[in-house]
C-alpha cells in the first residue's frame, strides 16, 4: 500500500503522563510508529516522505490563535526559564462552564488549560515540528488518493482525532484525519466519510464537521459513561444544521466482545454505502486489539484482516490514518494486517 510516514515524529517524545494520579511513562511513544515503519518495511511496503504542505488546510480546520499557540509553544515554555528544557508542561486550570475562552490569558499555562481538553497531552521541545509533519502525511495521503490510488496510508505520530478546532486532548495535536477528509473535499469528493475505528471516541473530527453535511462522521468506540472523552460520543449525538444527520456514534460497553464489534462495524458501513460519499477517511486507532494496556475491546490479530477486507467492500477510495494503540510491539502486525485484508479484499 501506498504510505507516507512522519519522517520527524521522534521530535514528538514526551517522557511521562499521569495516569491514575500517578505520574507513568508515555503510552503515545515514538516506537509505537517505529514498529509500524519497521513490519510494512519487513513487508515490502516502501515508505514515502511528505510531499504535500498542510498549513492552508489545517488553517480551515483549526482556529488561528490555536496554531498559533501550538507553533510558539516550546518557546513560550523556555521564555519562563531555560531550565524548563528539562521540564514537562501540563495544564492545571480550564475554562469550564461559566469562564471566559474568548480572551487569551498571558500566563503560559493558563494558556495551554484554554487550549487543552485534559491534562494528557504532553508537549515536547519538537511537538510542533513533529505534528505538522505528520498533518503533512495525512494531506500526502489524500492527494494521492485524490489523484486515483485505490488507497494509501498515513502513519503517523502523534495521532489527531481528539484534536478539536481549537484544543488538544488525548495525546493529539492536530487533526490529521479531518485534513485527510478536507483535503479530499477540497480535491472534489463532494461527500466524503470518515469512520473511526479507534477505541476512544474521535471527540475532535465529529466537533470540527459537526454542522457540515459535506463529510459525515461514524464511529466505534467504547462508551463514553465509562471511557474516555467521557463528554462526548453518545448515541443521540447526529449532527446539528448543515450536518443534521450526517453523525453516527456506535459506543460500545468496555468489554463488548468480537462479535458484538463487528456487527457495530456492519451499522457503520451500512450508513457510509446510503450516505453516496466518494472517498473515505478511516481514522485507524488499533486500541482495539485484545493486548491494549488502556483499552477493553477484544480483537485479535486475525480480527484486523476481517476489518480490511470489510472496509474495501465499501468499494471506496481509501486514506488510513494512524490513531491510537498502545500494545507497541503489536501495532506493527495488526495495521499490516488492516491495510493487506484491504488490499485483499
Ligand atoms: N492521562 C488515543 O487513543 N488518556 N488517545 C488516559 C490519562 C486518555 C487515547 C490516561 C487516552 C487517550 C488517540
Ligand atoms: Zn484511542
Amino acid at each position: 500500500m501506498i504510505t507516507f510516514h512522519n519522517p520527524l515524529h521522534h521530535l514528538h517524545a514526551p517522557v511521562h503522563e499521569f495516569f491514575r494520579g500517578e505520574r507513568v511513562p508515555c503510552f503515545e511513544k515514538p516506537a509505537r510508529a517505529d514498529y509500524v515503519e519497521a513490519r510494512l518495511t519487513e513487508r515490502g511496503h516502501v515508505l514515502l516522505a511528505p510531499d504535500q504542505d498542510s498549513s492552508a488546510v489545517l488553517a480551515r480546520i483549526h482556529a488561528p490563535r490555536y496554531l498559533q499557540f501550538l507553533q510558539t509553544a516550546w518557546a513560550q515554555w523556555l521564555a519562563l526559564d531555560p531550565a524548563n528544557a528539562q521540564v514537562q508542561p501540563f495544564p492545571s486550570v480550564w475554562p469550564v462552564r461559566t469562564l471566559r475562552s474568548d480572551i487569551e490569558p498571558d500566563n503560559f499555562v493558563a494558556k495551554l488549560g484554554l487550549y487543552s481538553m485534559d491534562n494528557g497531552t504532553p508537549l515536547a521541545a519538537g511537538s510542533w515540528q513533529a505534528a505538522k509533519a505528520g498533518a503533512d502525511a495525512a494531506a500526502s495521503a489524500a492527494a494521492r488518493v485524490a489523484a486515483g490510488a485505490r488507497a494509501a496510508f498515513c502513519c503517523t505520530r502523534p495521532p489527531g482525532h481528539h484534536a478539536g478546532p481549537d484544543f488538544m486532548g488525548g495525546y493529539c495535536l492536530l487533526n490529521n484525519a479531518a485534513v485527510a477528509a478536507q483535503w479530499l473535499r477540497d480535491q472534489g469528493a463532494a461527500r466524503v466519510a470518515v469512520l473511526d475505528v479507534d477505541y476512544h471516541h474521535g471527540n475532535g473530527t465529529q466537533s470540527i464537521f459537526y454542522d457540515r453535511a459535506d463529510v459525515l462522521f461514524v464511529s466505534i468506540h467504547g462508551d463514553p459513561r465509562t471511557e474516555y472523552p467521557f463528554y462526548l460520543g453518545h448515541a443521540d449525538e447526529t449532527g446539528e444544521g448543515a450536518g443534521a444527520g450526517c453523525n453516527l456514534n456506535l459506543p460500545l460497553a468496555a468489554g463488548s466482545s468480537v462479535q458484538t464489534w463487528f456487527a457495530a462495524l456492519e451499522q457503520a458501513c451500512a450508513r457510509i454505502a446510503g450516505h453516496g460519499a466518494e472517498a473515505l477517511v478511516v481514522s485507524l486507532g488499533l486500541d482495539t486489539f485484545e493486548g491494549d494496556p488502556i483499552s477493553r475491546f477484544a480483537l485479535a490479530s486475525a480480527d484486523f484482516l476481517r476489518l480490511g477486507e470489510r472496509l474495501a467492500r465499501l468499494g471506496l477510495p481509501t486514506v488510513f490514518v494512524l490513531e491510537g494503540g498502545y500494545a507497541a510491539a503489536d501495532l506493527g502486525t495488526n495495521a499490516v494486517n488492516v491495510l493487506e485484508g484491504f488490499e485483499q479484499g
